[in-house]
């Protein structure tokens, strides 16, 4: 389906849900575009290329309609290696410990790392003579409408200005040097490294300098951390926090939950990924549930606003075995133990340590 591997998991037809088996998604450290993982909450607008504009207005002094020759012609291009994080990955681990009802249970897969390509963000913005004041955002409409939405409305999202501005954040028309694919937003979508996935609008059609956050429903009231006890259906718009630079995070691809393997030395494989601006400084793997640690071997990342990979090899005996993995940043933050502790009621941002069960033969 849409050009995706055999494999997928496909957590939903329409709209589509996808995820790429652990293993796949560690055999690279840039995911190949049929194994991205696909996250939607609307059918996928059809755009031809040549019928699609980008509306760029609000607090600019010259408001513009960009038109797709004019966006990979007329501006400076740019690419970057970045890691797109679903903010509900992992969330299976989370519904272990309480039920939460109506979201994907997604496990290991709603992340992967492209090579994004297309004109900066800031470019087009300061094309359009945008106000420069550092307490402004910026809002990205898209057509697709989501039925889960209250009220039924299209897809949108906002970021900072001061994001917006930034080098890292393209308006991406390229993905692993293809174009865009339609179902990854094609023609044109919005990269927001470092932040959640969500604010990578894809189908962008339309972005406004405001000076509130954007008041769709998936920046208002969805991709939030609620309190644990909060009804999410009874939430005001604004409740709980905002969700928008990635935790520091990791996980465990190879090998994976339940696997029954023979004994011998194996290796471990996984990613972490630190918060804005940091780097990944240490990962440790516990094969006795954390009563001691060892160091696996950190491999370069791909680009500052990539998954670190990371491999360790463990001489692994006949019984049961778990395997822990926590990460450590350059400003000495590791993760919080247990997916208890972070459990919230949409379940958003599980970046507890990761864990697995097997068997080894
Ligand atoms: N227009 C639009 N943009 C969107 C979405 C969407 O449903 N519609 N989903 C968001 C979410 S929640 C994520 S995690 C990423 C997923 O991007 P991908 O499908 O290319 O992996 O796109 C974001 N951008
Ligand atoms: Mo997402």
């Amino acid at each position: 389906m849409w050009g995706k591997r055999e494999d997928m998991i496909v957590r939903g037809r329409l709209p589509f849900n996808a995820e790429p088996p652990p293993s796949v998604l560690a055999s690279s450290e840039i995911t190949a575009v049929d194994a991205f993982y696909a996250r939607n909450h609307g059918p996928f607008p059809d755009i031809p290329a040549e019928r699609w504009r980008l509306g760029v207005d609000g607090r600019v002094d010259n408001p513009l309609t960009v038109t797709y020759d004019q966006l990979t012609t007329g501006f400076e291009q740019h690419s970057v290696v970045a890691t797109l994080a679903c903010a509900g990955n992992r969330r299976a681990e989370l519904l272990a410990v309480r039920p939460i009802p109506g979201k994907e249970p997604w496990e290991h897969g709603a992340i992967s790392t492209a090579e994004w390509a297309g004109p900066r963000l800031a470019d087009v913005l300061q094309a359009a003579g945008v106000d420069h004041d550092d307490r402004l955002h910026v809002a990205f409409a898209a057509p697709d409408v989501a039925q889960e939405a209250r009220p039924v409305q299209s897809y949108g999202s906002s970021i900072p200005l001061s994001k917006a501005l930034r080098e890292e954040v393209l308006l991406a028309w390229q993905m692993n040097s293809q174009p865009l694919p339609r179902a990854h937003g094609g023609p044109v979508r919005v990269v927001v490294p470092g932040y959640i996935g969500a604010r990578s609008v894809k189908w962008v059609t339309a972005v406004t300098v405001q000076s509130v956050p954007s008041q769709n429903y998936f920046q208002a009231l969805d991709y939030r951390i609620l309190p644990p006890e909060a009804d999410p259906e009874a939430v005001a718009p604004g409740e709980g926090i905002s969700l928008s630079s990635l935790a520091l995070n990791c996980d465990i691809l190879v090998p994976t939950e339940g696997d029954q393997i023979p004994r011998g030395s194996r290796t471990v494989r996984g990613w972490a990924i630190a918060g804005d601006g940091h780097g990944i400084a240490r990962v440790d793997v516990s094969v006795d549930d954390g009563r001691s640690w060892r160091q696996a071997d950190l491999h370069p990342a791909p680009s500052r606003w990539a998954w670190r990979p990371w491999s360790l090899t463990v001489d692994m005996r006949p019984g049961p075995l778990n395997i822990t993995a926590r990460a450590w940043d350059d400003a000495g933050a590791t993760q919080p133990e247990s997916p208890a502790s972070v459990w919230n009621p949409r379940g958003y941002g599980n970046n507890a340590w990761a864990h697995i069960k097997l068997t080894i033969l």
